[in-house]
């Protein structure tokens, strides 16, 4: 009998250490880039506020919502001069089709197709976080947090149309002077320089979901053996 309630207890602790362990799980992808990359609206090197100028840049997923943070090389002001308008963006490929999107610039895109563009802006002295959809066109309203150095936005796969699978590349732009939506850009940063980050690497969060699983049922089984050696 005491052998038995033993047995019931390490099952329970261990299903309670797997739903644990499940749960502390959140992927992060997180990557670091380059200081003094700025460049013009050409492409050129350029040199302009540090708060431009990506140092690491990561995307992480929990409980369903992705966390995508920022951190540049210098202090995030509250406020700048009213003609300017700063935004630090992740351009998302949410199909991963770059035939999709209206977007054409390359400069920033990596050749991603941009459906949906997560953002925080600041113009002048208001901040907003946005995503913003361009096939059909969409708006609403993000979490967002701008602390010292660090801009963190969050957004749903139904922010993204859905999608749980996508490309990205994060990008810090500045306009001055800023007129209207077209206006060009006078000094960015991205993020990768070459290339884009892709997101199904998040798919390795299923992993402990499969190893506990495969765990939970091989202690089931061997609880059931022990039983019958008992009864035999
Ligand atoms: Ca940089
Ligand atoms: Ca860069």
């Amino acid at each position: 009998m005491i052998r038995r309630i033993i047995s019931r207890r390490h099952v329970l602790v261990a299903c309670l250490i797997i739903f644990l362990f499940d749960h502390a799980v959140a992927p992060v992808l997180a990557f670091s880039d380059p200081v003094g990359d700025l460049f013009d609206r050409n492409g050129n090197p350029i040199s302009a506020e540090s708060y431009l100028d990506i140092v690491t840049y990561d995307l992480s997923l929990s409980g369903g919502t992705y966390t995508g943070k920022i951190t540049v090389n210098g202090p995030i002001p509250s406020s700048i001069s009213s003609d300017t308008l700063v935004e630090w963006d992740f351009l998302i490929d949410a199909d991963r089709n770059n035939a999709t999107s209206p977007w054409r610039l390359a400069i920033i895109t990596n050749t991603i197709g941009v459906d949906y563009l997560v953002r925080v802006t600041l113009l002048g002295g208001v901040h907003s976080g946005q995503v913003l959809g361009f096939v059909p066109r969409t708006t609403g309203n993000l979490t967002y947090k701008i602390d010292n150095q660090t801009v963190t936005i969050e957004f749903t796969s139904s922010d993204i149309g859905g999608s749980k699978d996508f490309d990205f590349v994060a990008v810090v732009r500045k306009y001055v002077p800023y007129d209207a939506p077209g206006t060009q850009f006078s000094a960015a940063d991205k993020a990768p320089n070459l290339q884009y980050i892709t997101v199904p690497e998040f798919s390795v969060g299923l992993l402990p979901v499969v190893l506990s699983t495969s765990l939970f049922i091989s202690l089931c089984f061997a609880r059931r053996r022990m039983t019958k050696n008992r009864a035999t």
